[in-house]
């Protein structure tokens, strides 16, 4: 029998969540662990596919010289990701749009698990892996969870790239303003399953903090962020946020 240990939350955060009417919650691969996806890093080491530490594969520079081996990695991740499912915290995650009056949801995953859960308006600050774009007219493609994924644009037939920022690439238009500015003007901020060592996407609770937010980390492990937030909660995504 799994023991759930309830996340001693402070009087102090559930008092600012009663208030609260603007929420920012930033996610990375943590809040997507309790599906089974893989993160980059945790228990020390980064991951790697075929002897290439990720940030190398998944990087500008390796899409210029060898498009195929990147298309490689994504299609294989995709293959992982194909019979998982949100889990309780992405789920919760979702049900906080019917609590607060703003809720902004910005994430750093390309898995879509948030939407899959239900949340809507999602910030994908690095894209998302069920999209290809073309590499000359930037058309976006949906890559359908079953079949194979479209070989060349269908506008321009140039061929298609995957439809994620890759390490060296700036982010989509607008993506990161719109976190910052909502982050600018939240009163909690969130950062749950983020290691915070990936930029700009690890400013954005330095925004919210800079401009009077609570900010709470919700990670099994201290972080490069953990010292600049006002509560830590330490524990699963799954079950904080489900205690929250
Ligand atoms: C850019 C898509 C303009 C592809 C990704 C400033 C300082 C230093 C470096 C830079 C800087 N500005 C720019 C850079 C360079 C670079 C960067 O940040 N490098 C880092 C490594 C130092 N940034 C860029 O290149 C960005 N572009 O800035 O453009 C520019 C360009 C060049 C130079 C200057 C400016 C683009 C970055 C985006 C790259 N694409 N993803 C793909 O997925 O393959 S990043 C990718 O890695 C993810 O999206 C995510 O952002 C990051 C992984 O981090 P996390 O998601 O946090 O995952 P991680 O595994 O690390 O941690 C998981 C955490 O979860 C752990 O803490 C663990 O304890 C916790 N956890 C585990 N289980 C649970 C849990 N938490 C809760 N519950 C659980 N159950
Ligand atoms: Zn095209």
């Amino acid at each position: 029998m799994q023991t759930v240990t309830t996340p001693n939350i402070s009087a102090e955060l559930r008092q600012r969540l009663a208030n609260a009417k603007r929420v920012l919650v930033l996610t990375g691969a943590g809040v997507s662990a309790e599906s089974g996806v893989p993160t980059f890093r945790g228990g020390g080491n980064t991951a790697t596919w075929k002897g290439l530490p990720f940030e190398v594969i998944s990087s500008g520079t390796m899409l210029e010289r060898n498009l195929p081996l990147v298309w490689e990695w994504f299609d294989y991740r995709r293959e992982t990701l194909r019979s998982l499912k949100p889990n309780a915290a992405h789920e919760a995650i979702a049900r906080w749009q019917e609590r607060f009056a703003e809720l902004t949801v910005v994430t750093q995953n390309i898995d879509g698990l948030h939407q899959r859960a239900g949340s809507r308006h999602v910030v994908e600050l690095h894209g998302n892996i069920w999209r290809a774009r073309c590499a000359v007219c930037r058309l976006s493609h949906e890559i359908p969870a079953a079949g194979t994924r479209p070989g060349a644009c269908e506008e321009c037939g140039n061929a298609l790239r995957p439809d994620v920022v890759l390490f060296g690439e700036i982010l989509p238009a607008g993506a990161f303003e719109f976190g910052a500015q909502r982050a600018a003007a939240c009163e909690v901020c969130f950062v749950v399953g983020t290691s915070g060592l990936v930029y700009p996407a690890a400013s954005l609770p330095e925004i919210a903090k800079a401009a009077g937010a609570f900010v709470c980390e919700v990670n099994p492990e201290r972080t490069a962020l953990s010292d600049r937030c006002d509560e830590v909660l330490t524990g699963k995504a799954g079950d904080i946020l489900s205690a929250l």
